[in-house]
């Protein structure tokens, strides 16, 4: 799935407000205003929070549409952004004033944000703290409080917001009751289930060689931390090799850790820890490999009481760490801050079993999306298919593959013009008929016990136009230029990137989405911090990343291409071991919307190289599931392809060596 582009300098590109089939928007600019039925009547729960805002002094009121754990997806119960205005969308900020109501989402969600909101609220365009901050200062007087729940914003969130508002006279303060749930009447309840760990097949390091590794880093550090607190959900799942199902299409469970040299406090909800899993964390001991449980609404309490000792210090990853437990340590020499914590880098780089498995994951994971493209091909022009069933036969697909464990984000089925608007998901309202006539985008992935997958093809049953002929395949070139590029071991992702734009740059196109994101091993579909933007880490050995350029033709079309590849060393010609990326995504491209022409005889073969692959390790498996078609449609779809142009062009060139050697690569 595309990642948000953090900089979002090139957003206008993207700035797209068309509406698709079906679906209507609000109007509020006539009497009475028209409100879509699709749109939540907020009027009582903004009366509510008023209410709740008016004793404590609060002018303004921010909400954000994350948890206590800065998730990217919430579960229901952390949906209080959604309950307040009735938008749905993954990601936004709401701030209520005792007149006023505005809701701030990136342009991914501006036209579902118009057709779910009431006009209780306006709609604000541009996210940046910059923005919400000069509207909350038009808004609230001088001398006037914006308040906000501390558990949901991070301590590199708040920062920004007390920045922009320092000269501003404007009092910015947490307030520890949670308002929102204060006046939402049914909030979901934890979840009950109960948590597992993982088997031994997929783990190569156990929870307590996890432990040593960090508490060895934490004394490398220069810093000299005393303790590690985990906020982030992944990082304490991954420290335990244990996973739940909290939030939807993540393995997650509601957890903090506090680790010291000597102590391991897990704070969850205990009674959803089987005896087993008691055992396994070696509760009812004492020593350094002892995990002591307690309740997860102690944390707070529980880093107040160590952090009152004398000569301590935390280590807290900035990004990630909500500000309600930065604030109550204090004085602030007893934190040490970055942006990533130890495990988060750490996890970041797979061992060798991860990679193994995460590899095996991507190879079944291939299959269910081979199946899903065969079957279209055979289907569409029969006129019966459409976005939604595209989706559904996709989950299908892959649930019959050992180990899944379901989709691993909402597909993104979409065709003709729904594929120009970034992260659209079909629904009854917008689903679309699949034609010959037009090209298709499906962008998916699937969690399995070994690993998560996120793949996008984008195709065309009929003939494409030549306008999308050369951009599918400018994308395409994008796609390879990233993956076959070589760079020294710790060379930024930031730094590679325009490799992925280049060949659209050329003919003056682009797209508005970051290139790439880290991928985990049953874990997050977007694995912070691997990728391709400013604050991603450095690419070392062992990464895995999504490579996913694209290019998106308002109202018309829209194409990606996403495989995930892993870092591995390459022997260079004349100097040190090098890394390069290595394509684990198994899925031929569509070689109709292929102009090989405008393919470098470089590009041409590593095309062909990658098809190799893909039948050397995508046949055998095929075979052992008893495929056959599914087979022959992978031989056929990878059949070596040759460039005829270029050949033809370097064969006018005086240099007949030159020729005859790059003739003998094609
Ligand atoms: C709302 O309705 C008015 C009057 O019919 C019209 O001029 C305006 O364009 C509409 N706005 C939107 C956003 O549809
Ligand atoms: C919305 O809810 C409020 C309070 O319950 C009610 O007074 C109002 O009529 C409702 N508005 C619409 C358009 O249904
Ligand atoms: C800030 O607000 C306080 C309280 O309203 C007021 O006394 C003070 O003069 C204000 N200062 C400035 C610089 O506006
Ligand atoms: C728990 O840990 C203690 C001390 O580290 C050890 O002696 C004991 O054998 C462990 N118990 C289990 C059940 O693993
Ligand atoms: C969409 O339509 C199908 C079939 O009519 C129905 O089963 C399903 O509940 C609908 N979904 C929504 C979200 O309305
Ligand atoms: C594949 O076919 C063989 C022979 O018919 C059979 O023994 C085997 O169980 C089948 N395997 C699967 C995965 O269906
Ligand atoms: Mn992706």
């Amino acid at each position: 799935m595309l990642p948000w582009l953090l900089a979002l300098t090139i957003s206008a590109l993207t700035g797209s407000t068309v509406g698709h089939g079906g679906g209507s928007e609000r109007n509020c600019s006539i009497s009475p205003p028209y409100i879509p039925s699709t749109a939540v009547n907020s009027t009582l729960q903004l009366q509510e929070l008023r209410k709740k805002m008016l004793p404590l002094k609060i002018s303004a009121y921010i909400i954000p549409g994350t948890d206590a754990h800065l998730s990217e997806y919430i579960a229901p119960r952390d949906a209080r952004m959604a309950f307040m205005t009735g938008f749905k969308g993954s990601s936004g900020t709401a701030v209520v004033t005792p007149t006023k109501a505005a809701l701030w989402t990136d342009s991914r969600y501006w036209v579902q944000a118009e057709r779910e909101m009431d006009c209780n609220w306006e709609l604000q365009k541009d996210v940046s703290v910059g923005s919400i901050v000069q509207w909350l200062i038009a808004e609230v007087p001088k001398g006037g409080q914006i308040s906000f729940d501390p558990f949901l914003f991070s301590l590199k969130k708040h920062e920004e917001f007390e920045i922009a508002l320092e000269s501003s006279n404007i009092t910015f303060k947490s307030v520890s009751n949670q308002l929102v749930d204060e006046v939402w009447p049914n909030r979901p309840p934890i979840p009950p289930d109960q948590l597992i760990r993982l088997p031994d097949r997929v783990i190569q390091r156990t929870w307590q060689e996890k432990v040593q590794d960090i508490r060895r880093q934490m004394a490398e550090s220069l810093y000299e931390p005393t303790a590690l607190l985990l906020s982030a959900l992944d990082e304490t799942a991954w420290l335990f090799n244990m996973r739940g199902k909290d939030i939807p299409y993540n393995p997650f469970f509601y957890s903090y850790t506090l680790l010291t040299m000597d102590e391991i406090w897990l704070f969850l909800h205990e009674h959803r820890l089987t005896d087993e899993l008691k055992v396994y964390l070696n509760s009812s001991c004492s020593g350094p490999l002892c995990v002591q449980l307690r309740s997860y609404d102690s944390v707070l309490e529980q880093v107040q009481a160590y952090v009152a000792k004398a000569q301590v210090k935390v280590w807290i990853g900035a990004d990630y760490t909500n500000y309600a437990l930065f604030e109550i340590i204090k004085p602030k020499d007893k934190i040490m801050t970055t942006s990533y914590s130890p495990v988060l880098t750490t996890k970041a780089v797979k061992d060798e079993t991860e990679q193994r498995i995460l590899r095996e994951a991507h190879v079944r994971d291939a299959v269910a999306v081979v199946q899903l493209l065969m079957w279209l091909e055979k289907t569409v022009p029969g006129g019966k298919e459409t976005e939604l069933s595209a989706a559904h036969y996709i989950n299908m697909c892959r649930q019959k593959q050992k180990d899944n464990r379901g989709p691993s984000f909402e597909t993104i089925s979409a065709s003709g013009p729904n594929a120009a608007l970034a992260h659209y998901s079909p629904t009854n309202g917008t689903d679309r008929k699949l034609t010959v006539n037009e090209m298709y985008l499906v962008d998916s992935g699937g969690q399995y016990l070994d690993g998560t997958t996120d793949i996008t093809r984008t195709v065309h049953w009929g003939t494409p136009t030549a306008m999308q002929k050369e951009a599918y395949t400018r994308v395409l070139m994008g796609n390879i230029e990233i993956s076959r590029t070589v760079f020294p071991s710790g060379t930024r992702g930031v730094n590679m990137e325009m490799l992925g734009r280049r060949a659209l740059w050329e003919v003056g196109l682009n797209y508005g989405h970051g290139t790439g994101h880290g991928v985990g091993n049953y874990f997050g579909v977007h694995e912070w911090p691997v990728g391709f933007q400013s604050n991603n880490i450095p690419f070392t050995e062992g990464m895995f990343t999504s490579i996913e350029p694209g290019y998106y033709k308002e109202n018309d079309f829209g194409i990606r291409i996403e495989d995930i590849a892993v870092t591995v060393p390459v022997k260079t010609r004349l100097g040190n071991r090098f890394l390069t990326f290595e394509t684990v995504s198994l899925v031929p491209y569509d070689r109709k919307l292929i102009d090989t022409a405008l393919l470098s005889p470089q590009q041409l073969q590593w095309l062909n190289t990658y098809y190799e692959t893909i039948r050397r390790v995508l046949g055998p498996e095929l075979d052992r599931q008893n495929l056959s078609e599914e087979k022959s449609w992978v031989l056929r779809s990878t059949e070596p392809i040759t460039n005829a142009a270029a050949s033809i062009t370097f064969c006018a060139l005086p240099v007949l060596t030159v020729c005859a050697l790059i003739q003998s690569l094609l």
